[in-house]
């Protein structure tokens, strides 16, 4: 999964990709390169964000969805590729549907009392993922008791509410949240157990490129967290994870397919 942040704030890539024009070329690159899904974001998550209003986050990514959703399916321009909206509003979700997206990326795991619905009757694919608090202030001290079997137990919890508002199991991606209200040594536990997560029998997304968690392990700063970012997405694979949250998409490629080459699998 190839990151679009259409923000001027996101963490890593803000401003890279605010201009429809930009965006769009910069999500035909991903698919080019090897991206299987592109995430196209108009609401930063990061610690400390605020919230952006809803018809500003429309405006952000209305444009660059309507014109990735009308390259498909035919390919010519744009690879067959998943398109995904990352939004906590249904709002927005249901315009991203209509523009062509076919995955919700939810970092509240459906808090909107409408995502649920919406997804269920759409069809449509849903990740869901763990916070603690809110982006503003979830890194104020975030605390667990057992981080591993509290996330676990609150995205099971969040995917059986999903199938009792008509979602279908099978449409499920369930996901840690690295990052999101959760210090290094939470992060490390969670790629440590993510087979606990694995377990639930859902494919499972980490986003954890480029994030602070990398920075901690190696003194690096944003920009120059690549190398490590490509140790955390083997990790994450040997793990079990199925989906991999990336800003770097060739590279990531590349490593994905020498590590699958190289233990016998498939890529
Ligand atoms: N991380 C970010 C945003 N969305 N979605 C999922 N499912 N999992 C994640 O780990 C995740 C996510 C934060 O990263 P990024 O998009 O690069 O930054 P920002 O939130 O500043 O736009």
């Amino acid at each position: 999964m190839g990151i679009l942040n259409v923000t001027p704030d996101a963490f890593s890539d803000g401003g890279e990709h605010v201009d429809p024009a930009r965006a769009v070329a910069a999500a035909r690159a991903m698919a080019a390169q090897g991206a299987a899904i592109v995430d196209v974001g108009g609401e930063s998550t990061r610690p400390g964000a605020s919230v952006v209003d809803e018809a500003e986050e429309l405006a952000r990514v209305a444009p660059v969805l309507r014109a990735l959703g009308a390259d498909q399916p035919s390919g010519a321009a744009l690879p067959e590729v998943v398109l995904s909206i990352d939004t906590r509003r249904a709002s927005v979700a249901e315009a991203a549907l209509d523009a062509g997206a076919v995955l919700v990326n939810d970092v509240s795991a459906g808090a909107d009392p409408d995502m649920f619905p919406l997804v269920a009757d759409r069809g449509a694919g849903i990740c869901l993922m763990h916070m603690q608090g809110e982006p503003a202030t979830m890194q104020d001290d975030p605390r667990y008791g057992d981080v591993v079997s509290e996330v676990a137990g609150f995205v099971e919890g969040r995917m059986r509410a999903a199938v009792d508002a008509g979602v279908a199991e099978d449409a499920i991606i369930l996901d840690p949240g690295i990052g999101f209200g959760k210090t290094a040594e939470h992060n490390l536990a969670l790629m440590r157990g993510l087979g606990t997560i694995v377990a639930l029998g859902r494919p499972v997304l980490v986003g954890i490129s480029r994030k602070g968690v990398i920075g901690e392990l190696t003194g690096r700063e944003v920009g120059d967290r690549l190398a490590g970012s490509l140790g955390a997405a083997l990790a994450a694979v040997e793990a079990g994870a199925a989906v991999l949250r990336v800003h770097d998409v060739p590279e990531t490629v590349d490593a994905l397919r020498v590590f699958t080459e190289m233990r016998g699998g498939r890529a």
